[in-house]
């Protein structure tokens, strides 16, 4: 039941829960496999499936940690497009809510999709990005000094859903490099159009989080943004699951 209506909204809220990590785990779960997220220091440190967001938000000399209290906020993106299998789905459970802000957007990109004028529709049609980790600005605060090295990877910037099969734009500025086959001055002009144009205000949905919120996303069809507006000496703070699509994990493991 959850399941189908995460397919067709992108976007579900389970409110109101008490959970251990194990039942977030067991949950997550019935979404597919559970994979570690590369910020190997923001992992929980004796359960790596679980990221904590809004964990060590301060230096030991009490300066603020800005990767850490605006992850997520600095533009619209979808989780893992720097992985040759990106993440099926990304998973929070909130913990602890500021008084004020620390809200996260949603956008559809199917709607992305139908809104693109039928000349990119054509010209994008089989067309890959590639797309690293940090991408053109190598944004990469939270990662070990020894994991910044990303070979690129390439993905469809159309994307026909698995298992819905409805086409959605697949596209985040802040892991793409280039458009494939396009000469710079192309692809850069295709990577600025789909940027100002990816965002259909009516199809956004903005969470408001309240603790016991679990919120799960589609990272295929939908882009989300952190507020990173919140008084930062406030808590805020989320487990975090990374999945992906079972079959797909079966596949590598099976290569
Ligand atoms: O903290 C949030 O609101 C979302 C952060 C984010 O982008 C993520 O967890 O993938
Ligand atoms: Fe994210």
């Amino acid at each position: 039941m959850i399941y189908r209506a995460w397919l067709d909204y992108n976007v579900a809220v389970v409110p109101g829960q008490t959970l251990t990590i194990e039942q977030f785990l067991a949950y997550s779960r019935r979404f597919g496999h559970i994979a570690p997220h590369p910020s190997k220091s923001t992992r929980h440190p004796e359960i790596p499936e679980i990221t904590l967001l809004g964990i060590n938000k301060f230096g030991a000399d009490g300066t603020l940690n800005t990767a850490i209290y605006r992850r997520g906020a600095e533009g619209w993106h979808t989780d893992g497009a720097y992985d040759a299998e990106p993440f099926k789905a990304t998973q929070l459970y909130a913990l602890a809510i500021p008084s004020t802000g620390g809200d996260t957007f949603f956008s559809n990109m199917y709607a992305a999709y139908d809104a693109l004028p039928e000349r990119l529709k054509l010209r994008l049609d089989g067309v890959r990005g590639a797309f690293t980790y940090g991408g053109r600005r190598k944004s990469q605060a939270l990662l070990n000094e020894e994991d910044r090295d990303w070979v690129p990877v390439f993905h469809p910037i159309i994307r026909t859903h698995n298992e819905t099969g409805r086409r959605a734009l697949y596209f985040d500025p802040g892991k793409i490099l280039f458009i494939e086959g396009a000469e710079a001055g192309e692809s850069d002009a295709l990577i600025e159009e789909l940027t100002s144009t990816m965002i259909q205000p009516e199809a956004e949905y903005r969470h408001k989080w309240r603790v016991g919120d679990i919120v799960i996303w589609d990272n295929r069809c939908s882009v989300h943004k952190a507020a990173g507006d919140y008084p930062p000496h406030e808590d805020r703070i989320h487990w975090r699951v990374s999945i992906k699509d079972n079959a797909a994990v079966a596949r590598a493991a099976a290569e």
